[in-house]
């Protein structure tokens, strides 16, 4: 009996779960939104060809989304965004290259909704730059920290 009542229970939230988060992504032109439950993830396509454009993940299980990865054309990994203080809003992006590796990151260090750091990942280093004067471009004079790998 209790474990009937238990997996009901588990059931109901679960649907729950899943209702709001049919719910939470309104139904674009463009895009196609399903929810796996199985993987708890959000999965975004293309309308037209179907092709997976993002998935979302919900890692701190409050219901809100707070990472994704973007797929380019061929289905490879391009872009991951984190929202680190699970405040609703992405605060790291990054920029991944053909194989995963990441090329780039982009930072809203402050957590004012505005990137202000931009590293640079090379073969050899990481090169960090803060657009301080907040015109939306990282200039070599705006180099914070430079770091070997
Ligand atoms: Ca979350
Ligand atoms: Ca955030
Ligand atoms: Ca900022």
């Amino acid at each position: 009996m209790l474990i009937a009542l238990t997996i009901a229970l588990v059931c109901s939230i679960a649907y729950n779960v899943y209702q709001h988060k049919v719910i939470a992504r309104s139904e674009g032109a463009l895009f196609d939104w399903s929810y796996e439950l199985e993987r708890d993830i959000q999965v975004c396509r293309l309308r037209t060809d179907g092709s997976l454009l993002s998935v979302w993940y919900d890692l701190n299980e409050d219901l809100a989304d707070d990472s994704s990865v973007y797929f380019d054309n061929k289905g490879r990994s391009a872009s991951a965004w984190v929202d680190l203080d699970y405040d609703g809003i992405m605060d790291l992006e990054y920029v991944l290259g053909m194989d995963g590796e990441i090329l780039a990151t982009y930072e809203d260090s402050d957590r004012d909704g505005r990137v202000e750091d931009y590293t640079r990942h090379t073969n050899d280093s990481l090169i960090t730059y803060r657009d301080k004067n907040q015109d939306g471009h990282f200039a070599f004079t705006e180099i914070i920290e430079r770091r070997s790998r």
